[in-house]
């Protein structure tokens, strides 16, 4: 037993002096499969019986008292360890986050944004459609003849196939999602129709793939004074110029009767162009009162109801108000080109905060 009473004094000893590291060593030379203790345990097959239990008892007794011990000085160094850790490093909950980069809106997808919110303050609601249409919807209904120059193979993507017996196109503007609007509801209709438009031209001034808005009123005793009054109020709060001068041309679209052009003023001095008041007038847009002849094409009756319609290119409308000078470069992909050009990912435009 006395041999056992200077294992324990020694052993407790060198545990009160172990850094974590030397712990470890120790527990392996007491307690590992060759330690000292490990070695007293297994002399204990030669006594009698007698010796055995009262020693054995002893052995255990020092063996969980040691481990004990190892435990007990472990978790006081390891506290100690991660108060040193805490005191040693600072963290500064107030520094401002990492920059992380941000995408941004295209233009063409802020004008769309600017233009429904300008709308849809009016009571207007968005519709959209297919891209593929059919040559009746897109052409037909419209009241556009089989001969007119749109409808020729240079101006028009046809696609192989067909669906209900009629030619596949992808649509030239979007007036067939107000035809489509038109044969599924009934009146009033108040719509604007965003979205992509193809046709076969490129150059510093056209995309085959390009957008448009375009938007109808369906009502009863509806008249130009109302088209006039509703296209003024949307140009002024687009460009944002309460006095900008809104003038309206006669001129021919075979969907609406009568048509009309209409210009924005502008001045032109020197090489740059301001919207507003000016010497010098900018087309902008196209419009009229809705063809009887396509009201009756899409079931609905001339003689209860009238129309206006209008369209716009939203590329020429963008370029215009953020003086953006190549259409090409919308769609070139250049990120350069985008985070110049493009918009806070968080503004969505509205009458009330801004456009
Ligand atoms: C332009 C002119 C216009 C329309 C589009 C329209 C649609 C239906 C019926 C009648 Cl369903 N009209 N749309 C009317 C007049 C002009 O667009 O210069 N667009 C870029």
């Amino acid at each position: 037993m006395q041999d056992m009473d200077a294992v324990r004094s020694d052993v407790l000893a060198q545990v009160q002096a172990a850094d974590l590291e030397g712990l470890e060593r120790l527990r392996v030379a007491e307690l590992g499969k060759k330690g000292r203790i490990t070695a007293l345990m297994k002399e204990l097959g030669g006594l009698d019986p007698e010796a055995r239990r009262s020693r054995g008892a002893a052995l255990n007794a020092l063996k969980e008292e040691v481990a004990a011990a190892l435990e007990a000085r472990r978790a006081v160094l390891a506290a100690a360890a991660l108060d040193a850790r805490l005191d040693s490093e600072k963290l500064d909950v107030t520094l401002p986050i990492r920059p992380e980069r941000q995408g941004r809106i295209h233009p063409i997808s802020q004008t769309i944004d600017e233009v429904i919110a300008i709308f849809g303050e009016m009571g207007f609601v968005v519709a959209e459609g297919p891209d593929i249409e059919d040559d009746w919807t897109n052409f037909g209904a419209l009241n556009i003849p089989p001969e007119h120059p749109a409808r020729q193979e240079m101006d028009t993507f046809y696609l192989p196939g067909e669906r209900d017996g009629r030619r596949l196109v992808l649509r030239t503007h979007t007036s067939p999602v107000q035809v489509r609007t038109m044969r599924n509801q009934q009146p009033p209709i108040r719509i604007i129709a965003p979205g992509r438009t193809y046709r076969s031209d490129y150059d510093a001034t056209h995309s085959p793939m390009f957008h448009q808005v375009e938007g109808l009123v369906i009502d009863r005793d509806l008249h130009m004074g109302h088209l006039k009054g509703c296209l003024s109020e949307f140009l002024r709060a687009y460009f944002a110029v309460d006095d900008l001068p809104v003038r309206f041309r006669p001129s021919y679209f075979p969907f609406t009767e009568p048509s009309a052009e209409v210009d924005i003023g502008c001045a032109r001095d020197g090489g740059t162009l301001r919207i507003g008041p000016g010497r010098d007038w900018l087309e902008i847009l196209g419009c009229g009162m809705v063809n009887p002849v396509v009201l009756e094409n899409c079931g609905i009756d001339p003689g209860q109801w009238q129309g206006f319609a209008f369209g716009m290119g939203l590329e020429r409308i963008g370029m215009l108000k953020y003086g953006i000078p190549d259409l090409r470069t919308f769609f070139e992909s250049d990120l350069r080109w985008l985070r110049h050009y493009g918009f806070a990912a968080l503004h969505q435009p509205s009458m009330v905060t801004g456009l």
